[in-house]
């Protein structure tokens, strides 16, 4: 037994915004989670000090499973984005503590590592091709084994994904949402021309990877999977929105490009039909906003037995606390298949020191015991929370999207 003492919440925008739960036992040991929702972080601050923390008191911190039982069905009003990210919060700080208590890297405790390290995927982006594909041999130059191309669409004045900052670029930005206009067609006809290109320059020993934000419909999506065959990607990631899980099945009778999907999503019943159906290839939900640990666990056991692997959601609205719960769970799950690695800033990684490194393409969580990520609580309160949003995209005739 080893009981809560206090669950505080610290909000800190060092370069972009990011929440962290610290929970504290009456013995003094602390452990850290991850509560970022991008461009909603103040509900979730809510949620966690007006709803949760009271819960939480004098609870046994070692009971995890209960407590996970405890929140998600005694709140009676299940899943969401908010609920899910605050969960999934207590519980990296759980096993935080857990871990910490028995003095192992988190990874041991879920049974060990199953390789030697967690491939990761960096992202190029560039205006042009040829830019892309410049950024894309700086990541091969660095030992990445997996890259992310995403170019700007000739006739489009921004593409979502395609930023002037190279290695630290950050999804969200402004006070309010920046709209930006979309084309299907234009971007249908430019993105195979980017992987014909990089085939050429990158050659084939290279995984490539590309991102299509949700963009397309089903008939769409199993176009351009079919135009992207010859290339041979990794995943096609985010073809088309998941709400409906069925519509994968027309993308997939249609495409063998491997398809990934999740990073929205936020519980199991999300990816349950495309899982079974084995109408995916990767699933991308988080520990962050799938409901911690224990919850991911669950939704990798699922996929395991439809040979699903996992591709998590990695970007830098992600913290480090949960760059480094995601790197201790790739390390020791049967079906691990990629994580996404986007770099943080130098002051990010100030607030959040680590024990996470990377070397040769792959990332290890380190043997710090527990999560190995620690706040700099007083450098934090230097950055307070600043309001900012992911764009909004529009058709070009002024209209939201139809997908
Ligand atoms: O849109 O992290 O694969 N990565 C992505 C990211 C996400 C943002 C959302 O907050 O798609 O850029
Ligand atoms: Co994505």
């Amino acid at each position: 037994m080893s009981k809560i003492k206090n669950a505080k919440v610290i909000a800190t925008c060092p370069g972009r915004n990011f929440v962290t739960l610290k929970i504290e036992t009456e013995d003094g040991i602390t452990g850290l989670g991850d509560a970022t929702l991008n461009g909603r972080e103040l509900a979730v601050v809510s949620y966690l000090n007006d709803h949760v923390a009271p819960c939480l008191i004098g609870r046994d911190a070692h009971q995890i499973e209960d407590i996970w039982q405890y929140l998600y069905r005694g709140a009676y009003w299940r899943r969401g984005p908010v609920t899910m990210s605050a969960i999934a919060a207590v519980d990296m700080a759980l096993w935080d503590i857990k871990a910490k208590v028995a003095q192992l890297p988190l990874y041991q405790l879920l049974g060990g590592a199953c390789r030697t390290g967690v491939m990761v995927y960096g992202h190029a982006n560039g205006e042009t091709i040829e830019d892309t594909i410049d950024e894309a041999l700086k990541y091969k130059g660095l030992g990445y084994k997996a890259i992310r191309l995403q170019s700007g669409v000739p006739g489009l004045a921004a593409t979502y994904g395609v930023s002037r900052d190279k290695m630290f670029y950050e999804p969200a930005a402004d006070d309010l949402p920046k709209e930006t206009a979309w084309s299907t067609p234009k971007y249908l006809r430019h993105a195979p021309k980017l992987f014909e290109a990089a085939r050429e320059k990158l050659g084939w020993d290279v995984h490539l990877l590309h991102d299509v934000h949700h963009r397309l419909t089903p008939i769409e999506a199993a176009r351009l999977g079919k135009d992207l065959e010859q290339f041979r990607l990794f995943w096609m990631e985010d073809a088309v929105p998941a709400d409906n899980q069925e519509g994968f099945r027309l993308i997939r009778q249609h495409t063998t490009t491997p398809l990934a999907v999740g990073e929205v999503f936020n519980s199991i019943w999300d990816c349950k039909t495309l899982i079974q159906e084995q109408l995916i290839d990767y699933i991308r939900a988080t520990v962050v906003h799938a409901g911690g640990i224990t919850h991911l666990r669950r939704i990798a056991n699922l996929a395991d037995l439809y040979n699903v692997r996992t591709g998590c959601h990695g970007a830098t609205d992600l913290s480090p606390v949960s760059m480094a719960a995601a790197l201790h769970f790739g390390l020791s799950i049967s079906n691990f298949g990629v994580q996404e690695y986007m770099r943080h800033t130098a002051e990010t990684d100030a607030v959040f020191p680590h024990a996470y490194t990377f070397a040769d393409g792959a990332m290890h969580p380190g043997e710090q015991a527990g999560l190995g990520v620690d706040i700099d609580e007083k450098l934090a309160a230097k950055y307070p929370y600043k309001r900012a949003y992911l764009p909004v995209a529009r058709l070009e005739d002024g209209s939201m999207h139809n997908w």
